[in-house]
Formats: structure tokens, sequence, C-alpha cells
């Protein structure tokens, strides 16, 4: 049995990455939705509806756990999804809401997102469930997915967008700033640069990955056996530009892809 892992394009190779370190016995099977990515400005009914198409599509691998490795799909569709299916159902948010708040010593976080995520308002309740007086400074980047999803990391515009969408964000005196969106990880650098090295970048793969891998174990799922899994990726867009993404990222392993 695999672990099922969805996003709405390749960010959610993020949290694949930090799956296959902490968790190297474990199959995979990932689903990026990249021909509709991305979601972050679309209504939430429709998030949900096409998160539960893709889950659809990964229940017939009858995997042991599903990870919604998308921000914007978690707040739109985890309740709906955990209601419905018969598996272990894990969601983004407050793994990085819990990073978030061991992470603070001021209690000023800010948290980026899509347009969906930010006015989902989820980071702030998940934060605040956690530590009622945490200050969250929330601000909606969509231009930054589409350059993920093209592949375009490091080029002069890209550097240029990702100044001009956090600006807002520099006149806050935050101590930690929540990457509130799969796809971020991939553009860490420049936004460390930014924001400057007091800022400190959290991504939910790492906390994500560890609930995972305690859920499986309380479950007594975890793979044993000493043979390296084989993962599959699917994806329903350019599959050439998901594996150009997916190698660069994830390196190797995912030599096979076909
Ligand atoms: N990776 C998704 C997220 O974490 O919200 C991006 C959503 C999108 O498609 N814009």
């Amino acid at each position: 049995q695999a672990i099922a892992i969805l996003d709405s394009g390749v960010g959610g190779l993020t949290v694949v990455k930090e799956v296959m370190r902490q968790l190297p016995r474990e199959k995979i099977i990932y689903f990026g939705d990249t021909a509709r990515a991305p979601y972050g400005p679309r209504p939430a009914d429709e998030i949900l509806k096409f998160t539960g198409q893709i889950v659809d599509f990964l229940i017939q691998f009858d995997p042991k756990v599903i990870v919604i490795a998308c921000n914007t799909a978690t707040a739109a569709a985890l309740d709906d999804i955990s209601s419905r299916v018969n598996v272990p159902v894990i969601g983004v948010i407050h793994p990085g809401a819990r990073a978030a708040i061991s992470a603070t010593t001021t209690g000023y976080v800010g948290v980026i997102g899509t347009v969906g995520t930010i006015r989902s308002g989820a980071y702030t309740t998940a934060l605040k469930q956690l530590s009622p007086y945490i200050d969250v400074v929330s601000l909606a980047c969509p231009s930054l997915v589409p350059i993920v999803e093209r592949g375009e990391f490091w080029s002069d515009s890209t550097s240029r967008i990702i100044k001009e969408s956090l600006l807002p964000m520099r006149n806050h005196n935050i101590d930690c700033l929540i990457l509130g969106c799969t796809h971020y990880p991939f553009l860490k650098d420049t936004i460390q640069e930014i924001m400057g090295h007091q800022v400190k970048l959290i991504s939910s793969a790492d906390e994500t990955a560890r609930e995972t891998s305690t859920i499986l174990y309380n479950k007594g799922k975890l793979a044993t056996g000493d043979t390296l899994p084989i993962h599959q990726f699917y994806c329903s867009g350019d599959p050439l530009l998901f594996r150009r993404i997916a190698r660069q990222w994830l390196g190797e392993q995912i030599r096979n892809i076909p």
C-alpha cells in the first residue's frame, strides 16, 4: 500500500521530497493537477470538486493514507474528503501552523498563500487555536504559483515578481513567515533574500511528513522490508514539463517516470 499525495500541480513535490527523506521505504503515488492549476483564484466549491475527483482517482490504488499537499485544497476540501473516505486524510495547514508556533519567539507570524488560502482564514484560525495571542499578518501572492508551474525559478523577472508580491509583508515586524502554499519552497532562496535572514521561513512539508509517519506508526502500517519503493507520478497537463520540474526538485529518484 502506498502514500497518496496530491496537489494542484508541482507544489506537492515539496512534500513528496520530505516524505521520501523521512520515510524512504514508503511508496508514493502522486497526482498533480497541472492542467487545471492554479487552484488559488478558483471558487471554493470548484476546488472541492476538483479535489474530490483526484481523491476518487487515487483511492483506486487503495492507499494507506492520503496527503492533500496543497494549502488551497486543504482549506476548501479537507473536512469533506476526510468524512467521505475510509483512509486517514492529512492536510498541510495544521502541520504548518504547528511548525510556526514552535519557531516564533515574538509571536508575530506572517503567512503568504494563494487567494483561496488567505481568503479562507484557515491559517489564522489554526494558529489562534494553538496560541490565542499570536499576531498573524496574511498576504495573498497570486503571481507566484504560475512562475513555479512554468519552472522559471531563477530569472530576473521571477525575482522582481517575488519582490513586488512580498513588499507589503516587509513592512511588518514578523519573525517567521509561513510559506502557506506548497509551491513556494521552490522559490525559498529568493524569498529568504528578500525578507532578510532575521525572518525564519516555515514550510509545512517537514511537519506534514512527520504527521504522516506518526499516523502510519500508530496504525502499524509503516513499510518494512529492504527493497526501495518505485514511486508513481501522474499529472493532468504536460508530462514533459512536469518531469523536468520533478527531476530538478527530487533528483534521480524519479528517473523512471513513464
Ligand atoms: N500548492 C497549492 C497550495 O499549496 O495552495 C497551490 C495552489 C494553486 O494552485 N494556486
